[in-house]
């Protein structure tokens, strides 16, 4: 069910379904992924990993490897000291987080030199002519680690960790003030980003010219050849980056890893092209996880159930090395945390520290989802202390229309949007009271039965994107996008903008992304981005195309023009996620009944698309609230190495979701557009914690730590019976 507020004007492309011009090949098994490029005379690459989470590395029995059939080089940590791409180089070494400022230098070493710091750390390296005999050879390798010579601390330079702080208005005396404080605390697991496509590189090395092409499966391909030659110390002239099909990346591919810029070394260092594709296990040990936030809040309210003031502490795990995106979780975290709400006086702060364990870093929500939990844990305990309706409680806090845009008390600038009307409209489309009365009923024949309702927001990412447009004199465009596409239809999109501005027949654009050769450089498909922004810079090329023409441009020729776009602030997608859940009192297990949501995100270019996203977001959601776990025991051993004790969604776990859409155009940039990729894992956790609260409430039992299983509810309602 998709209920649309009128938006698409008969002629126009941008707001029409149009069907993505990507799948035909995808399903059809003509997909071109990094393991489908051939190389010619390529080398294997294969990794040793470390057993253990922390200790000294006494040796690496290597010999034995050496000696097999196949097997070109063995590679470990002490032979990357002292030389880099080539002889007389320095190797650099995977350096600070250069998105985040963090606290104290962090240095990480490619492969483990002298210590390890996490299991599946990666230790030696094997390349050979086949993948089976390197991955047979880097069996042979026995790593002798001495844990009772691990240092006590963490072997990643001097231990740093990221802290934010956003103190605003004077939060003692809304408490003071109060007429009624709740209080509450939401444990997040952590998660697996799980694309279909694990992690994969392919170098083309060239020897004649000592450059290479690297084929990546990369959300940001601009920032990995950046990266890569800073860290290898090479001119960026000799490396260009290409990310073909890209099988989903949810976060988990916009950072760099170990093992990747070591596939491009040894490429440079041996003078042969060199590949390398994760297996599913070696994602789930040594990919960067998400979440894993633990988070403590208290909200003060007035006689009216107005809110005062918010107090909240986040504390997020980042794993043993640092990737481009470590401690953005917990900076979002802390900074998304008031929502679309008015709240006059916040103090918050976030914490995030190293553990020996993988990388922590973005994740499809990237602290979206910690914020929102919060606080709607947060609201709902308000409502449910206060006597007033769950959505009434929110429709009297959210901001409304006239106050935007609205500077936050953490410094963010929500730009637009209609939230209380938001609520109505879901609450009208969902029938709130038919619900809340199913809800009732079924409580009244005895079962648990909990309504759960959460009101999220979802910054659209800052800053510029690029974009070139070319005319060619046959009538046919080329428009090359900075960003990339990860999978989500980023080609239809973008070739439905241009199409409409340049008054082109779909047919006639063909979109270039993903490369550093063919596109200008740029940043990529992060943090709901693409759209908003790229769309945007594309929009604005189209423009200036126009304007060539308009000013005489010669039209015998190709015609370009190309622009860096920088968007004026945030756009804020927001929306709201209404479930009705019920748990089987015997077991434990939780039914989702219903799932209905209303979303605004601006500007629609492809309502079939954005309805993808929303749905798949969902999905991801349903897997945090209720299935997926990463689990490390008490030694630091990851007891989830594969997707057999690793649980994601299936098809069959997805209950039917009732969407419901408005748009309010966001005056945050050129398109109007907000972002949705995040939508559906922000939204549903909350919404999801929240019914199982309400379920369990009338039992005397909450319940904080997702996922929360049939096991989790069971022992919840158990531990109320038994008090
Ligand atoms: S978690 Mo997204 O790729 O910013």
């Amino acid at each position: 069910t998709v209920r649309d507020e009128g938006i698409a004007d008969a002629n126009a492309l941008v707001g029409r379904a149009v069907r993505r011009r990507e799948d035909d090949a995808l399903v059809t098994g003509q997909g071109r992924y990094v393991s489908d490029i051939p190389l010619q005379d390529a080398l294997h690459l294969a990794f040793v990993r470390s057993p253990l989470p922390r200790g000294a590395i006494l040796g690496c029995d290597v010999e034995a490897a050496r000696e097999m059939d196949g097997v070109a080089h063995v590679v470990t940590g002490d032979d990357l000291t002292g030389f880099g791409a080539r002889e007389g180089e320095t190797l650099g070494r995977l350096g600070v987080n250069p998105v985040l400022p963090f606290e104290g230098e962090a240095e990480f070493p490619v492969l483990a030199c002298g210590s390890v710091a996490a299991v599946g750390q990666p230790v030696a390296a094997v390349l050979a002519s086949e993948r089976a005999v390197a991955q047979d050879a880097a069996d042979l390798i026995g790593v002798d680690i001495d844990e009772a010579g691990a240092s006590p601390d963490y072997s990643v330079g001097n231990a740093p960790g990221f802290r934010g702080d956003w103190t605003c208005g004077d939060v003692a005396a809304g408490f003071a003030a109060a007429h009624l404080v709740v209080e509450v605390e939401v444990e997040h697991p952590r998660l697996a980003p799980s694309p279909l496509e694990p992690r994969a590189i392919a170098v083309d090395y060239d020897a004649e010219r000592d450059r290479a092409l690297v084929w990546y499966s990369t959300q940001t391909p601009h920032r990995a050849r950046r990266e890569l030659c800073r860290i290898l110390g090479i001119e960026e002239a000799r490396i260009a980056v290409r990310a073909p099909d890209v099988g989903g990346a949810f976060g988990m591919k916009a950072s760099l890893y170990p093992e990747e810029v070591f596939a491009v070394w040894a490429a440079f260092r041996f003078r042969r092209s060199v590949r390398w594709a994760s297996s599913r296990s070696e994602d789930l040990i040594s990919a960067t996880h998400g979440r894993g936030a633990r988070s403590r809040g208290r909200l003060a309210l007035d006689t009216e159930g107005r809110f005062l003031a918010l107090e909240a502490e986040v504390d997020c795990p980042l794993g043993h090395w640092l990737p481009n995106s470590a401690g953005i979780p917990a900076w979002n975290a802390g900074r998304i945390l008031p929502g679309g709400y008015d709240i006059p006086a916040v103090d918050i702060h976030s914490r995030a520290k190293l553990t020996h364990s993988a990388a922590v870093g973005i994740y499809r929500g990237a602290g979206r989802p910690e914020a929102n939990c919060l606080m709607e844990r947060l609201v709902d305990e308000a409502a449910s202390a206060s006597g007033i309706d769950p959505l009434e409680i929110r429709r009297r806090n959210l901001l409304s229309p006239d106050r935007l845009p609205h500077e936050g008390p953490t410094g963010t600038r929500l730009d637009s949007g209609r939230y209380a009307e938001l609520l109505d409209k879901l609450a009208q489309d969902a029938d709130y009271d038919r619900l809340k009365k199913a809800r009732d009923n079924i409580r009244a024949e005895g079962g648990v039965a909990g309504l759960g309702l959460a009101f999220y927001v979802e910054p659209c990412g800052t800053g510029w994107e690029s974009a070139r447009v070319t005319l060619h004199p046959d009538g046919r465009a080329d428009v090359a996008t900075g960003g990339s596409s990860q999978g989500h239809g980023r080609e239809t999109a973008f070739a439905q903008i241009a199409a409409d501005r340049l008054s082109l027949p779909l047919e006639r654009v063909r979109v270039l992304h993903g490369s550093t050769d063919d596109c200008p450089t740029g940043i990529g498909a992060l943090a709901s981005r693409s759209t908003p922004i790229g769309g945007s810079a594309l929009a604005e090329a189209c423009d200036a195309l126009l304007a060539k023409l308009e000013d005489g441009a010669d039209r015998g020729k190709p015609v370009s023009a190309e622009v860096v776009y920088e968007a004026k602030g945030e756009a804020w997608g927001y929306g709201a996620y209404l479930i009705l859940l019920t748990i089987d009192p015997d077991t434990g297990a939780p039914t989702i009944e219903e799932a209905h949501c209303c979303d605004d995100i601006g500007t629609v270019i492809n309502p079939m698309m954005v309805e993808g996203q929303i749905r798949g977001g969902f999905a991801q959601g349903i897997g945090e609230a209720l299935m997926e776990r990463i689990v490390y025991d008490a030694d630091g051993q990851l007891l989830t190495g594969s997707l057999m004790d690793y649980a994601l969604p299936r098809a069959s776990d997805m209950p039917h979701l009732s969407i419901g859409k408005m748009s309010t155009p966001s005056p945050a940039n050129a398109l109007g557009a907000k972002g949705v990729g995040e939508a559906g894992t922000i939204g549903a956790p909350a919404a999801i914690l929240n019914a199982a609260n309400d379920a369990l409430r009338p039992h005397g039992a909450t319940i904080q730590s997702m996922p929360l299983t049939a096991e989790a509810l069971w022992r919840a309602l158990r531990s109320a019976s038994t008090r």
